[in-house]
């Protein structure tokens, strides 16, 4: 069984008092033994939220970054500089990143590797939007996202994966898949990475995303094949936060 993960993406939200507060809040806590814990926090925190996390248990991460190592290449920030400011994790191809910002499989593949290169964990994601699910094409959509990242990399380097389904039409619309829909996608994933390796599909981490809240995190951390959350709204309030990381316990 891998390990469970629970990861807090704020988006473009927060403030430097939250980053302050969760710190406050983590290193008090009575946290679940065996769970993994992090929050991935706008750029301009990063290193405030390393300092204010630091000997807590709960782990750094970004939410993008370049698929270049360094350049002229205004606005963007490589690994190498979110590696310095302590990050672990990061986010790549969040459907907000797809949708908003373009990103196409290519461009998701290149940041895939950058990550990789500058040893920052990846946090792949994937999922469907509404049409594609009404169009019975969800595990051709997500398989797809999948394969365009897997089928590029080294068996090594494929272990470094995190995996998270967010279906598009569940994230920030307070609409959840339901445990069962969501078991049987991220089931079609560990079989698919079976396909790649068995030892791969055991070990990979695969989060659920789409308005994971305390109220319904148990039952489906409860599902076979999902080993975490990858939580939006809910990581912006830290009492619901912690308690879906006790959730996970
Ligand atoms: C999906 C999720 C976290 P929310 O984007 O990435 O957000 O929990 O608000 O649906």
């Amino acid at each position: 069984m891998p390990t469970p993960l629970i990861a807090g993406n704020w988006k473009m939200n927060g403030s430097l008092t939250l980053v302050e507060d969760f710190g406050q809040a983590f290193a008090d806590a009575d946290l679940p033994e065996g769970v993994e814990m992090a929050l991935m926090v706008p750029f301009p925190f990063l290193q405030a939220a390393g300092r204010a996390f630091a000997g807590s248990r709960l782990a750094l991460g970004a939410q993008t970054l370049s698929d270049q190592p360094s350049g002229a290449f205004t606005g963007e920030v490589s690994g190498e500089m979110l590696r310095e400011l302590g990050a672990g994790l990061v986010l790549v191809g969040h459907s907000e990143r797809r949708t908003l910002f373009g990103e196409d499989d290519a461009a998701v593949l290149a940041r895939v590797r950058a990550a990789l290169v500058v040893g920052l964990r990846p946090v792949l994601c994937l999922g469907e939007t509404l049409e594609e699910r009404d169009a019975g094409r969800t595990e051709a959509v997500v398989l797809g996202q999948l394969e365009a990242v897997c089928d590029a990399l080294a068996a090594d380097e494929r272990t470094r994966l995190v995996i998270a389904y967010e279906p598009v039409w569940a994230i920030g619309t307070g609409r959840t898949a339901t445990p069962q829909q969501a078991q049987a996608v991220h089931a079609a994933i560990r079989t698919r990475l079976a396909a790649y390796d068995a030892g791969l599909a055991e070990g990979m981490q695969l989060l659920y995303g789409g308005s994971m809240k305390a109220a319904n995190a148990a039952e489906l951390l409860a599902q076979p094949d999902i080993d975490g959350g990858l939580v939006g709204g809910a990581s912006l309030q830290v009492d619901d936060f912690l308690a879906i990381c006790q959730s996970a316990g």
